[in-house]
C-alpha cells in the first residue's frame, strides 16, 4: 500500500470527467488500496480517485467511527438511479479544498447501482451522512466541487483563497 498526493483546489484535474472501470485488474486493486490509506491518513471519509490524481469511475468511504472497527465501501463506476424529492442539508468538507466547510442541500436519499471490487453487481439505497457522501464523491467523478453547490459569492471567495495560496506556494 501506498499513500498517494491529494489534489487540491484550484488543480485542474479535480475538473476532470473520470472515465467507467472496464476491467478489475491489479491496477484497480492498487488503486483502491492506496485510496483506503490515503483516505485513513488524511483523514477523511471518502474519497474519489481523481483526488488522488487518477480519473477512473471509483470511489471510497468507511463512516465508522473512531473507536468503531474499520468499516471500508468501495464502489466501482456508483451510479445514482433514484433520488428523493425530500431534501437534508449538511455541513460538507472536502479533502481538495481543506478546512473549509459548507452547508449544502441535497436528496436525503438515494440509491445506488455500483460494482463491488469483485465485479458483482449491487444497489445500495442510503440516506443520512451516506447519502450525503456519495453523492459528494459521484459529483467528484464528474468534475463538480461541493462549492459547486454554494452561492457564486462563496465559491469565487474560495477560489481566490485556494488560488492565491497555490501561487504562493509556486513561489
Ligand atoms: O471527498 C472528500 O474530499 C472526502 C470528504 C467527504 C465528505 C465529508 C463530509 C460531507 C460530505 C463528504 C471528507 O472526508 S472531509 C473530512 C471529514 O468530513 C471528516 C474527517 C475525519 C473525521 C470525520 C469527518
Ligand atoms: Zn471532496
Amino acid at each position: 500500500m501506498a499513500l498517494r498526493d491529494i489534489l487540491i483546489l484550484p488543480d485542474k484535474r479535480l475538473r476532470q470527467v473520470s472515465e467507467p472501470v472496464r476491467k478489475i485488474d491489479a491496477g484497480i486493486r492498487k488503486l483502491v488500496e492506496d485510496m483506503l490509506e490515503t483516505m485513513y491518513d488524511a483523514p477523511g471519509i471518502g474519497l474519489a480517485a481523481i483526488q488522488v490524481g487518477a480519473p477512473k469511475r471509483v470511489v471510497t468511504l468507511d463512516l465508522a467511527k473512531k473507536e468503531e472497527p474499520k468499516s471500508p465501501l468501495i464502489f466501482i463506476n456508483p451510479e445514482i438511479v433514484w433520488s428523493s424529492q425530500e431534501k437534508a442539508t449538511y455541513e460538507e468538507g472536502c479533502l481538495s479544498i481543506p478546512e473549509y466547510y459548507g452547508d449544502v442541500e441535497r436528496p436525503a436519499q438515494v440509491k445506488v447501482k455500483y460494482l463491488d471490487l469483485e465485479g458483482a453487481a449491487k444497489e445500495l439505497e442510503a440516506n443520512g451522512l451516506l447519502a450525503t457522501c456519495l453523492q459528494h464523491e459521484i459529483d467528484h467523478l464528474n468534475g463538480i466541487l461541493f462549492i459547486d453547490h454554494l452561492s457564486k459569492l462563496k465559491r469565487d471567495r474560495v477560489l481566490k483563497k485556494f488560488t492565491k495560496a497555490a501561487k504562493r506556494s509556486a513561489e
